[in-house]
């Protein structure tokens, strides 16, 4: 159980919770699959719910395969900066980039499809990884008139840090609920992801 009380002028936003993302997945996060009752206990109480679906083409410029002699988790320098190469996932259409079979879908009313785009990649709900190219969220969130983004799912310390960096640029108070994310934890991804948040003024708990 989350202990976590919504207002109406809170959303929940939803990040990648999906197969590839789940035990077995092709980018496993450890217990990544733990999220989903306290996601589906979550979902109940807020009226405005959003989700985030990793969706690559094949050959996407994040994966390892896509480059010559280069491994996954290791960085290579893109037009945009620095990016993690990562396995192949979350591969339009495949069983890996569907959702967890045990999310509660119901009450998610919009689904923001990311890193679409072959050359460049995107963690965030906002923003690609090119800080610049956005996905319209913030003008749906504020259109909803929406003053709280409240973050949970996968990874803690990629997707669900730059998702939770990004509404708190765009204006909104933001929270991260801990219990209800998992970390890849690369190098010491997790713990730069809770310094990076907690010195903007990220609330997590
Ligand atoms: C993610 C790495 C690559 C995430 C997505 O959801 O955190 N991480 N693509
Ligand atoms: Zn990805």
């Amino acid at each position: 159980m989350i202990d976590f009380k919504a207002r109406p002028s809170d959303a929940l936003l939803i990040i990648d919770v999906q197969n590839d993302f789940c035990t077995d997945g092709a980018l496993a996060v450890p217990d990544g699959e733990a999220v989903v009752p306290l996601i589906n206990q979550l979902v109940t109480q807020f009226t405005t719910v959003i989700a985030t679906q990793d969706w690559h083409p094949a050959g996407h410029s994040s994966f390892a395969s896509s480059h010559t002699d280069a491994a996954p988790f290791t960085m290579i320098t893109m037009p945009y900066g620095e990016q993690t190469l990562w396995p192949d996932h979350c591969i339009q259409n495949t069983h890996g980039a569907e959702f967890h079979e045990q999310l509660d879908m119901q009450h998610i009313q919009g689904i923001i499809r990311k890193g679409f785009r072959s050359d460049v990649d995107s963690y965030s709900a906002f923003y690609e990884n090119d800080k610049k190219t956005t996905t319209g969220l913030s003008g749906l969130l504020h259109e909803r008139k929406i003053k709280r983004v409240v973050c949970v799912g996968l990874a803690y310390d990629y997707c669900v840090r730059f998702s939770a960096e990004d509404a708190h640029q765009e204006g909104f108070e933001t929270i991260v609920l801990k219990d209800a994310c998992r970390a890849i934890d690369l190098d010491g991804s997790a713990d730069a992801a809770t310094q990076a948040l907690s010195e903007l003024g990220v609330t997590i708990r």
